[in-house]
């Protein structure tokens, strides 16, 4: 009997936001649309950190509305919410203390997570923080030039030589400040693939993170090979109802988890609907993703898709 995952068990149905300084790009780079997801675009474009970083100069997403978004999960029927505090690309959507690479640098200088965790709770909904293990920003990490592909170039990422403790440190630091400033009640890692990360230090910042705050939500992808309470599957799900294990699938509604302009490939409301209905049936939750522009506006056909999906479920 496991009373730490007792609201997860039960909450069906929750909001993933993938936002950050790519929002602004929506796929775009120098004119050029860039293929793939466009909060890969560093990847996909092959651009610098210290390129990517002049981004923070135009952060400004004014439009940015924490309690409409809450408010909207809510009417939607969305029982939780998780956001990218921190996607592959390093920037820190907290004003942090380790970094400068983090919204207090930009002009925008609002803290997001503190308006987002406090819309949350409340309309009464969980609120979740996505962090990516790797990061292209961060100094102990640098591409693999060597690499053809944007995968082995970038999702490879090498750690340098001696800097790994470092990282490590900054990683922990981070997660402390996110946990003892917004107290999130699920933590969404990614980005645990590469080597020099794995399962040893995974194990290690699990239990960190765990003696923090007993309660806190973990989901598998902190390290490739232990399960952790509850798988992720992408973009996909299991055809026959897994034995014994909670379990997520996120999904997106076009194709892209980011925002990316021209990304109109909508499923529609039954679509998701019926996907929900499956997914649940199947003792599993839907994390359904929207992908805020760089004015911080969540696209309308998005609003329109969950509203409508929210009808449904009356
Ligand atoms: C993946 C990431 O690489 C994608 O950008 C996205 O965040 C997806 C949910 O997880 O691992």
């Amino acid at each position: 009997f496991n009373t730490r995952m007792d609201w997860f068990g039960k909450a069906k149905y929750g909001m993933f936001i993938h936002f950050g300084l790519s929002s602004q790009l929506g796929g775009f780079w120098k004119e050029k649309p860039i293929d793939h997801y466009s909060e890969w675009i560093q990847a996909n474009a092959d651009i610098t950190p210290q390129e990517y970083a002049m981004l923070t100069h135009t952060f400004n997403p004014i439009d940015f509305d924490a309690d409409f978004i809450a408010e909207t999960a809510k009417k939607a029927g969305m029982n939780y919410l998780v956001i990218t505090t921190k996607h592959h690309e390093g920037f820190c959507l907290w004003n942090s203390k380790y970094t400068n690479f983090d919204v207090g640098s930009t002009p925008f200088k609002r803290d997001i997570l503190a308006e987002l965790s406090e819309a949350c709770r409340k309309q009464g909904i969980k609120f979740g923080t996505y962090y990516s293990i790797i990061d292209w920003h961060h100094p102990s990490q640098e591409r693999n030039i060597d690499g053809h592909d944007a995968w082995t170039r970038w999702g490879l990422i090498r750690m340098k030589t001696g800097r790994k403790t470092e990282y490590v440190e900054y990683v922990k630091n981070q997660l402390k400040e996110l946990i003892e400033n917004y107290n999130p009640d699920l933590l969404w890692f990614d980005g645990g693939w590469t080597e020099w990360w794995g399962t040893e230090t995974g194990s290690q910042v699990y239990n960190y993170v765990r003696n923090i705050k007993p309660n806190i939500i973990i989901n598998d992808r902190l390290q490739n090979t232990q399960k952790r309470d509850y798988g992720t599957p992408e973009q996909s799900h299991p055809e026959d109802k897994p034995e014994d294990r909670y379990w997520e699938a996120c999904y997106t509604m076009n194709e892209s988890w980011g925002f990316k302009k021209g990304d109109d490939n909508w499923k529609t409301p039954k679509d998701i609907y019926e996907k929900l209905k499956d997914i649940n049936q199947k003792g599993g939750n839907l994390l359904l993703n929207i992908g805020p522009d760089g004015d911080g506006k969540v696209p309308e056909k998005s609003i329109e898709i969950i509203l409508k999906v929210g009808k449904m479920l009356k």
